[in-house]
């Protein structure tokens, strides 16, 4: 009996929401709600990127396809679904999007109590090679309801309820933490539902693998040198880590979630703030990696710590394995004394 229960006794991401709901009685559904909503923005990508390849069949993003219709570049039309889903969940007030230039401020009649930061399709340079890309979201609830603005949303990232990510690959892969650790679904087509695939994801406390674009090394910081040059030339006689680098964050990351290691975009000279966005990239990843275990640092302090002026504001990353984040800290802490 218990062999087979799994596979009778299917737990949803919806049934995963309302158990969690459960444990806080005074709890309307709204967020139930959101969650919900994402999801289904998160299925529709998943369709549509799993479809791009035929694009190219019918045209190009930019072009006319057969039927003569404007084909849309696919994190536009990722975007347009989650500001849609968003503002049709009634339960959306700010939303914060890496495709908009300015925030969405959701109309008085459809308002809820939650803002929503997202990059609906990041990595989506990497759509043509079929490489994974993802879908990454934080979600904030405001203090207060009346006119919203943008300090509502200008929260560090450890005041957030939830975050995750939606990683479109060989099988579309939901991480999700609502604040109690982290859990992974995995779209069932056959169900149109994301069913539990990874329970209590905990990321191992140390890793072999680092993962940064060495391509960059010229303009590193001597922490940040010093560091890689340990992974590859150990001082302890230990054996070296493996480089793995994807250039898509949702696939580096969910790969140093399940597997360990370090994920890295330092400041260098040419950016000092790093390339990653701190609302809907450093954030939901961080807040992630430490309901996981492991810890984020932007090589100042820690990540959730910070509090953005603006909502595209960059900031330098440094994420993963608990003790490989602490190694990095003593090489900036070092490098701080000495100044
Ligand atoms: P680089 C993709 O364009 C992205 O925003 C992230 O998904 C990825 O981690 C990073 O940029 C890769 O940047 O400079 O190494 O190509």
């Amino acid at each position: 009996h218990s062999a087979d229960a799994h596979r009778t006794d299917l737990m949803t991401i919806t049934r995963f929401v309302l158990n969690e709901q459960s444990k806080h009685p005074e709890s309307r559904g709204d967020f139930t709600i959101l969650l919900s909503h994402i999801v289904l923005g998160c299925k529709f990508v998943c369709s549509a990127v799993n479809k791009a390849g035929l694009a190219k069949l019918i045209g190009l993003a930019g072009e006319t396809n057969v039927q003569g219709e404007e084909q849309k570049k696919l994190d536009v039309l990722s975007n347009e679904v989650f500001i849609k889903a968003l503002v049709s969940s009634g339960r959306t007030c700010i939303l914060v999007s890496e495709e908009d230039e300015e925030a969405t401020f959701v109309e008085p009649s459809k308002r809820g109590k939650y803002a929503v930061v997202f990059d609906p399709l990041d990595g989506s340079s990497n759509i043509d090679c079929g490489v994974s890309i993802g879908t990454i979201f934080g979600i904030y609830v405001l203090k207060h309801l009346q006119e919203p603005t943008l300090d509502d949303v200008l929260q560090p990232g450890k005041n957030m309820l939830a975050a995750g990510y939606c990683m479109y690959g060989s099988s579309c892969t939901l991480v999700l933490s609502t604040g109690n650790g982290v859990n992974g679904f995995t779209l069932d087509p056959s169900l149109g539902e994301f069913i539990l695939t990874h329970p209590d994801i905990k990321i191992p406390r140390k890793g072999k693998i680092y993962s940064v674009n060495e391509g960059n090394a010229k303009n590193w910081d001597s922490p940040t040198a010093k560091y890689v040059e340990n992974c590859k030339f150990p001082k302890d006689g230990s054996s070296p880590k493996s480089l793995r680098y994807i250039g898509s964050m949702v696939a580096d990351v969910h790969r140093t979630l399940l597997y360990g290691g370090v994920f890295l975009y330092p400041a260098d000279k040419k950016s000092p703030n790093g390339k990653l966005r701190v609302l809907y990239e450093v954030f939901p990843m961080s807040f992630l990696m430490e309901q996981a275990g492991g810890q984020s640092f932007t090589g100042k302090g820690r990540a959730l710590d910070l509090v953005p002026k603006k909502i595209h504001e960059r900031s330098p990353i440094f994420l993963g394995s608990y003790d490989d984040v602490e190694e990095i800290k003593g090489l900036y802490a070092a490098e701080e004394n000495k100044l």
